[in-house]
């Protein structure tokens, strides 16, 4: 019998409603689920197709060992004995730091596995956490931190209501957006301009997004001088919200005279936006009634992310457009996560390495990866749904040599993927259609989100019987090392009975359902079971009226003021706007090199699935006035080279390039992904081997990877003619 379930999706932060028609414990057909409080039948072709990475033959559904290059399958007892007794001699030997942690995006979707993950490390005593999150984001975790008292006080623009939004370095009709929820942002921009508002997008490519609404190019990696111009611009008008200022916040004169210098004219010397273009913008923006600012993956990944999402915050603040309807909100979630995770050991910010880099919301920078095994600071590393192989800077592959030193590796994951190939384990992990779940903590927790709603879903599927969640994996693991969890040895007994009774005739005690029901209850919403019976469709909460922030204890900084200047952010500014400005005006006429999302790749992990996935190779994005330059017709092929190392793929020219710029979708080359046949047929190149690692590429306030904007070298190859 076909029954239907529904679900969210989980891939992307759109977290689409789905109806999934299940038969037999296979997935039928996926829908959108036209009664979505928020989505509202949208969907993608990765949701829609998800059945196929679901029920792909090439899923990992028991522990494997690897011995050699021989795989085995082995129970879960043996697997997780031999793994505890590693870890063990590891943290016996070099202490609790040796032993560490590396998440993927995925891992930020899952609800309940950063508790226990973080229960669990804590409890043993490693802080040693990476994860992709340096990759997209931690910058403004860190200006949050300095800003606004924490991290997870996280501003989102007020889409639905705003007169004039600018967006720099995202692309959400493609990505589904990110750090706030915009499910049909093609609409939701339509919208503004429906209203007689504007839509500007500033990035180096004329991307999907920016159908709706205006473009300007800007050359990568200077978004700080365009912000930083901006913003002086509205201190020489003296656009200033002075009462406001004066009552909720503090250091606006270390703003001031940090921007000082930057005047329209020099910006547009970088930039590639001109001074008109620059006060044309901060005209509309002034005199908008609510103005939004948004800022991205983009951006936050060139060598001044926290730079300019700081100068980004301060913008909104000083001119009265933060904390009001049509401005940047800061949105109230079910709990109060932010005032939990202030202090919260993990999630605060932290310098728990031998050098300076900071932990910025729980992560170290994965850019140190390499270097901190190979120095032998890191001996033994869980990989949960990650694979910083493709998705980290990897100049020159040098993270396979790293990744291979290690006493220990262990992928937790679907697949056995280009990191899980060098693992000594691999432990299999249950999907999202799997397990019971809720939209991701900024959403349900943060409330950052035009449109807050609440939405709790029940697994679709039965995981096969080898496999298991990522928090029963860290309980199991709690229970071996006797790590209490949650600070109460009685719950943390209840937790770890309840693990070793998983997948046995009495285990009867749901985890995930009990804690996610445990919350709602504590923030009197309706529990899990009346989610499901009474709003299947999800549960739509009241619009974020605004005014509702500053000034007040919201604001977790000690003072309860807003910092428009924190020392850190000043000093930074200070010492390297000057020498990057230099270097970029010295290098007019070098190629930048810059990502791309494509709709139907997710990250690396949608490679393996045929009905997404057919082209055989990524491309290299040039403009018409480059191929002309070089000589170059479609689908020639390049060397594309930075000083660590070479990559050689076919172009694609458009005019939706910005000259100068070369954009390379990112996380292909799968050539070694023997346990991925589909990705294999159909590599590509990893353009991370041209992204350089370590010390001197990482941003030091929030530890970012240095990913976007990268100078390069371009020629016609003499290794391959065509395509
Ligand atoms: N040049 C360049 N490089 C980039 C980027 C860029 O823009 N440019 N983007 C960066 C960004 S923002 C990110 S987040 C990273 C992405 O890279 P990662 O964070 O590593 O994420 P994915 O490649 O999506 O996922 C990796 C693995 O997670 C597994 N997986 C999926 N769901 C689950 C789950 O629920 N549990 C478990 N255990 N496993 C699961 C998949 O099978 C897959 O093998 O790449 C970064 N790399
Ligand atoms: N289909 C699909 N969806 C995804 C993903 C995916 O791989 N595929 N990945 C998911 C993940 S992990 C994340 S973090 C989110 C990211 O979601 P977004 O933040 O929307 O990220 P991107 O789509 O990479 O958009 C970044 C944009 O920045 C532009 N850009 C590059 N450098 C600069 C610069 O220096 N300045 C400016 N102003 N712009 C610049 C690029 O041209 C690109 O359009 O997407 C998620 N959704
Ligand atoms: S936009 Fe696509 S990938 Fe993202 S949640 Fe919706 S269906 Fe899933
Ligand atoms: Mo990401």
């Amino acid at each position: 019998m076909t029954e239907t379930r529904l679900t969210f999706c989980s891939l992307c932060e759109s977290f689409c409603g789905l109806e999934v028609d299940v038969k037999d414990n296979r997935i039928a057909d996926i829908r959108p689920d036209p009664e979505h409080v928020v989505s509202n039948g949208y969907v993608c072709v990765k949701g829609t197709r998800f059945d196929s990475v679901q029920h792909s033959p090439d899923r990992i559904i028991e522990p494997m060992k690897r011995t050699g290059d021989k795989w085995e399958a082995i129970s879960w007892e043996q697997a997780l004995d031999e793994i505890a007794e590693k870890i063990r001699s590891i943290i016996d030997r070099d202490g609790p730091q040796a032993f560490g942690n590396f998440v993927g995006a995925p891992g930020g979707a899952n609800l309940m596995s950063p508790i226990f993950r973080g229960e669990f490390y804590k409890g043993i005593g490693s802080s040693r956490m990476y994860g992709t999150g340096s990759c997209d984001t931690t910058n403004k975790f860190r200006v949050n931190g300095d800003m606004y008292g924490s991290a997870m006080r996280l501003a989102y623009p007020d889409v639905d209501h705003t007169q004039f939004m600018m967006i720099l370095g995202a692309n959400p009709n493609v990505s589904g957006n990110t750090l706030y929820h915009l499910p049909r942002s093609r609409d939701r921009f339509a919208g503004i301009i429906e209203r007689g508002g504007r839509v500007v997008w500033i990035n180096p490519r004329r991307v999907e997004s920016a159908r709706t609404g205006e473009h300007f190019f800007i050359r990568p990696d200077t978004d700080v001088f365009f912000l930083a111009a901006f913003c002086n611009e509205i201190f020489r008008r003296d656009a200033l919200d002075h009462e406001l200022i004066a009552r909720t916040m503090k250091n606006v004169d270390d703003l001031k005279e940090a921007v000082a210098d930057w005047t329209p004219e020099r910006q547009a010397e970088v930039t590639g936006i001109t001074a008109d273009a620059l006060l044309e913008l901060v005209d509309a923006y002034l005199a908008a009634d609510g103005a939004a600012l948004n800022m991205a993956t983009g951006v936050n990944q060139g060598r001044s992310g926290t730079l300019c999402y700081w100068l980004l915050e301060s913008i909104s603040a000083i001119t009265g457009n933060f904390d009001r309807r049509g401005g940047n909100l800061i949105g109230e979630g079910i709990i109060d996560f932010a005032l939990q995770a202030k202090d919260d050991p993990v999630l605060k910010l932290g310098f728990h390495r031998s050098d300076d880099l900071p932990t910025v919301s729980g992560q170290q920078p994965a850019a140190m990866l390499a270097d901190d095994i190979l120095s032998g600071e890191v001996r033994g590393l869980f990989v949960e749904a990650s694979n910083p192989m493709l998705a980290v800077p990897n100049p020159g592959n040098r993270l396979e040599h790293a990744l291979g030193e290690l006493e220990l590796l262990v992928s937790i994951d679907w697949f056995r993927n280009e990191t899980g190939n060098l693992a000594h384990y691999i432990l299999p992990a249950a999907t999202w259609m799997e397990r019971p779940g809720m939209p991701y903590a900024l959403q349900s927790f943060v409330g950052c989100t035009p449109t807050p709603y609440l939405y709790a879903a029940d697994k679709v599927l039965d995981p096969p019987p080898g496999v298991r969640e990522e928090w029963w994996i860290y309980t199991r693991l709690a229970d071996k090392f006797g790590v209490t969890l949650m600070g109460s040895p009685m719950f943390s007994g209840i937790l770890k009975l309840a693990a070793r009774l998983t997948g046995t005739r009495l285990g009867f005690i749901n985890v995930p359902k009990m804690l996610i029901s445990g919350m709602l209850k504590q923030s009197g919403q309706p529990n899990f079971k009346s989610m499901l019976k009474d709003h299947p469709h999800g549960l739509r909460l009241p619009d974020n009226p605004g005014n509702n922030f500053l000034g007040t204890d919201r604001v977790l900084t000690d003072d309860a003021l807003v910092d428009l200047g924190p020392p850190d952010f000043v000093a930074a500014f200070k010492e390297r706007v000057e020498p990057l400005f230099d270097d970029e005006r010295a290098n007019l006429d070098k190629m930048k090199l810059i990502g791309k999302r494509e709709i139907k790749r997710m990250n690396t992990s949608s490679a393996n699935s045929p009905r997404l996935v057919k082209d055989k190779t990524n491309y290299a994005y040039i403009s018409p006035v480059d191929a002309q330059r070089l000589g170059l017709a479609e689908r020639d092929y390049v060397d594309v080279s930075s000083p660590l190392d070479s990559i050689t793929l076919p172009v694609r020219i458009t005019d939706e390039m910005m000259p100068g710029v070369v954009a390379i979708p990112q996380c292909w080359g799968h050539q070694k992904a023997d346990g991925l046949p589909h990705a294999q047929q159909h590599p590509g190149v990893n353009s991370n081997f041209l992204a350089g690692d370590g010390y001197a590429n990482v941003e030091k306030l929030s530890g970012m990877a240095h990913l976007s904007g990268i100078p390069v070298d371009m020629v016609r190859s003499d290794r391959i003619a065509s395509a």
